[in-house]
C-alpha cells in the first residue's frame, strides 16, 4: 500500500523499499518524517505538537503568506510570524501519481484557519505536491491568485529542518559570494566564507541565489543532504543553538540543536505579487549527491 490515509495524516511508503517513507500530517500539511532506507532524514522536537495546537517544530512546516513577522502591509501586519499555511489544516486531495507515490493537499479560504483567514482576507489556492522517489523528496507548491480583481502579495518558504548527527562536525555550501542578510545582527553583507560553520545562533538570508547553486549540507566531507530549488531565489539558514532553543518550550531536548540544521529555501527577500487568476510555481527537491564544491566568488 504506496499510501495510507489516516484522520491526522497520509503516510506514503516506496514500491520498491518499504524503509522509504514520508509522512504527512494534515495540520500544516506537514512533512514531518522522511526515511530513505530507515534513516530518518528530517528533525523533529521530541516536544512537537502534532495535535493541531501549535504549527510542527521541527520536518518541513510551510511559511505563506509571510515570512517571518510583517510591520507595514495592513493586513500581512496581522498575521502571526510565518503566516496561516503551517497553522491550517490543509485538505488531503489524493495520489496524483503510483511511482514514485505522489500525493496533493489543499488550502484556500474555506479550509484555512478562519481567525486568521479574517486578519488576511485574501482570494488564494494553494495546492502542495509531495513526491517520495527512491533517492529524493520532492516538495512543490502552486499558489493560485483566485480573485478577479486583486493582486495577491506573498512570500513562500518551505522552512525544512535537516537532520545531522553533530552541528559542529557539519557545515553548509555553495553559499559563497551570496549576498546574507544577518538576522541577529541587522547587517548585510557578502558572504566570502568557503562553507558555513556553527558554533552560536545562526540566522541569515541569502538573498537571490542562483538555481544552479544546489546548496549541501556536509559532514566530515560528505554530503549528508543535497538542496535543488526551483524559482525559490532566496535561502535562510537557522540554527537557534543553546540560548534561543532553552526559549523554546516545544524545542525538544534541548540539545537538540546539535543534531539539526534549517536549510530553508523560498521567495522572502521581496514580494511576489501575483496579477488576479496567475499561477506562481516553485519546489525544493532533497537527495544525495556526490560532493560538489561550488565557490565561485
Ligand atoms: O527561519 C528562521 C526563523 O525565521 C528564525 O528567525 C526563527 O524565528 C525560526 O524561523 C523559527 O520560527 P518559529 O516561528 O517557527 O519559532
Amino acid at each position: 500500500m504506496t499510501v495510507k490515509e489516516t484522520d491526522q495524516e497520509v503516510i506514503l511508503t516506496h514500491p520498491k523499499d518499504a524503509n522509504t517513507t514520508v509522512t504527512i500530517l494534515k495540520y500544516g500539511a506537514t512533512v514531518y518524517s522522511w526515511k530513505m532506507a530507515n534513516k530518518e532524514q528530517l528533525w523533529v522536537s521530541t516536544a512537537a505538537k502534532l495535535d493541531g495546537s501549535k504549527p510542527v517544530r521541527g520536518g518541513i512546516p510551510l511559511v505563506f503568506p509571510v515570512f517571518g513577522k510583517n510591520a507595514t502591509d495592513e493586513h500581512l501586519s496581522k498575521l502571526p510570524q510565518h503566516g496561516l499555511a503551517r497553522n491550517s489544516t490543509w485538505e488531503f486531495l489524493g495520489q496524483v501519481k503510483n511511482d514514485p507515490p505522489t500525493v496533493q493537499f489543499g488550502l484556500g479560504p474555506e479550509n484555512a484557519n478562519p481567525e486568521l483567514t479574517k486578519l488576511w482576507p485574501m482570494d488564494f489556492s494553494l495546492i502542495l505536491t509531495v513526491e517520495l522517489g527512491i533517492d529524493h523528496l520532492k516538495t512543490a507548491i502552486e499558489v493560485q491568485n483566485t480573485s478577479n480583481s486583486n493582486e495577491l502579495k506573498f512570500n513562500w518558504l518551505f522552512h525544512t529542518y535537516l537532520r545531522t548527527e553533530d552541528i559542529e562536525d557539519t557545515m553548509v555550501t555553495n553559499l559563497t559570494g551570496m549576498t546574507a542578510y544577518d538576522q541577529l545582527l541587522a547587517e548585510t553583507y557578502v558572504e566570502r566564507h568557503p562553507a558555513l560553520t556553527f558554533s552560536e545562533e545562526f540566522d541569515r538570508i541569502y538573498k537571490k541565489v542562483p538555481e544552479n547553486r544546489n546548496i549541501q549540507v556536509v559532514r566530515h566531507g560528505q554530503p549528508i543532504h543535497t538542496l535543488k530549488r526551483e524559482n525559490l531565489p532566496d535561502t535562510v539558514v537557522w540554527n537557534p543553538w543553546i540560548k534561543k532553543s532553552a526559549g523554546m518550550a516545544d524545542f525538544e531536548p534541548k540539545s537538540g540543536f546539535k543534531n539539526m540544521v534549517c536549510v530553508e529555501p523560498g521567495h522572502v527577500n521581496d514580494f511576489i505579487i501575483l496579477p488576479p487568476g496567475e499561477k506562481w510555481n516553485a519546489s525544493q527537491t532533497l537527495y544525495k549527491d556526490d560532493l560538489k564544491f561550488q565557490a565561485i566568488m
